[in-house]
């Protein structure tokens, strides 16, 4: 099978093969969300952060939103990461302030009763915003479906909420394992299911999200980021060969280097802390890479964030290049600090 609704015009799909790019394309992490007004009165109408995200009407508009305002190359799927458990049978929920708050997995038995075709079934609402989306959306504007990877949404699964320490996720990764394993083997298929129904429904790109990658060690991060994240990729591209696949996981370090080989990726998104000649130097000559200014610059603004822009610029656009942030756009961020950061990358000299 190949892939339903391949966009050969876009830009964003261009910078995968391009080795002479003269402007990278730009998009976002984060680019709907709280820092704009518009989307903070949508959210209100929905009443709870999950009814925004299976009405396919108000998900749509408000993934529609940045590209109105700033000429971006890619619109993201609006969805979040823990619709997978949600939709699978686990208690989920957001609470105002907090974040989300899950009733977390103690035990195999908590999730052996999970489901992936009543997840699709659940999930469907998801999938037709992405319908949705992709007939809105000009043909040259990319459709970025997206996913949590296995770990980092078995974090939330088993905290039950954001974690500084991930005591409990990290004693099921190296204390118990028996039950862990098939945890995670459960949300390789889950999360390879989710994504291939967003290609069937008009994904153009993929991004898996990896946040937490980095708390790991070695062993930690090849065996359940690498090896889970490389299962999915496989499961997709199966079906899918040419659907480019990005993944981001977040503060990988020096395991950046044969990433991209390893996972079967297309693409990494890079943290705010790699080194920019090391990413040119090291990574783009093995794939093409996504990032990294880090969005408390973009809070900033002004010259600041210019000379960031820059720096940025200089050292990366001359290879496998598109522009985005290291980690996604905070609540606080002016979006006139948006305006500014797409006109300057769209301008900067060749
Ligand atoms: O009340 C609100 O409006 C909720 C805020 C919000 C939004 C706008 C959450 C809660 N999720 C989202 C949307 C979202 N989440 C998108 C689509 C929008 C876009 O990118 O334009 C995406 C891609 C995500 C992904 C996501 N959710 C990640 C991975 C990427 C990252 O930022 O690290 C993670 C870890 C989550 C979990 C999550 N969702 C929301 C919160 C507050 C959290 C917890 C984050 C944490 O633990 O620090």
């Amino acid at each position: 099978m190949t892939h339903a609704r391949p966009s050969s015009e876009s830009r964003l799909t261009a910078a995968f093969s391009n080795t002479e790019p003269s402007r990278p394309p730009i998009w976002l992490m984060r680019q709907a969300g709280r820092y704009l007004p518009e989307y903070r009165q949508v959210r209100a109408q929905a009443g709870s952060f999950l009814n925004l995200c299976y009405n396919p009407k108000l998900a749509t508009e408000v993934a529609m939103q940045p590209i109105r305002r700033f000429d971006l190359d890619a619109s993201i799927l609006f969805s979040d990461i823990l619709v997978v458990p949600h939709g699978l049978g686990q208690d989920v929920r957001f609470e105002e302030g907090v974040g989300p708050l899950l009733t977390p997995i103690g035990s195999a038995k908590d999730y052996a009763g999970f489901d992936i075709s009543k997840m699709l079934d659940k999930l469907s609402p998801v999938y037709e915003t992405v319908d949705r989306m992709r007939t809105e959306l000009p043909k040259d504007i990319s459709l970025i479906g997206f996913t949590g990877a296995p770990w980092t949404v078995a974090t939330y699964m088993l905290e039950g909420r954001s974690t500084r320490e991930f005591m409990t996720a990290k004693t099921w990764a190296y204390a118990r394992q028996e039950e862990f394993a098939p945890l995670i083997d459960l949300l390789i298929e889950a999360i390879s299911a989710h994504l291939l129904a967003q290609v069937k429904a008009g994904a153009d790109v993929l991004q898996i999200f990896d946040t937490w990658a980095g708390i790991f060690d070695d062993w930690g991060f090849e065996n359940w980021v690498e090896k889970p994240i490389a299962a999915v990729i496989r499961k997709v591209k199966a079906l899918h060969p040419h659907i480019p696949i990005l993944v981001f996981t977040r503060n990988a370090g020096v395991r950046f280097d044969g990433l991209a080989a390893r996972l079967g990726a297309d693409g990494l998104s890079l943290d705010c802390m790699v080194p920019l000649d090391w990413a040119r130097d090291v990574m783009q000559p093995q794939t093409l890479i996504q990032g990294n200014l880090d969005p408390i610059v973009l809070r900033i603004g002004g010259e600041g964030m210019e000379r960031s822009l820059s720096r940025i610029l200089t050292a990366l656009r001359g290879g496998r290049y598109i522009f985005n942030l290291g980690h996604g756009i905070l609540p606080q961020t002016p979006p006139e600090h948006v305006e500014q950061l797409v006109s300057f990358v769209r301008n900067y000299p060749e």
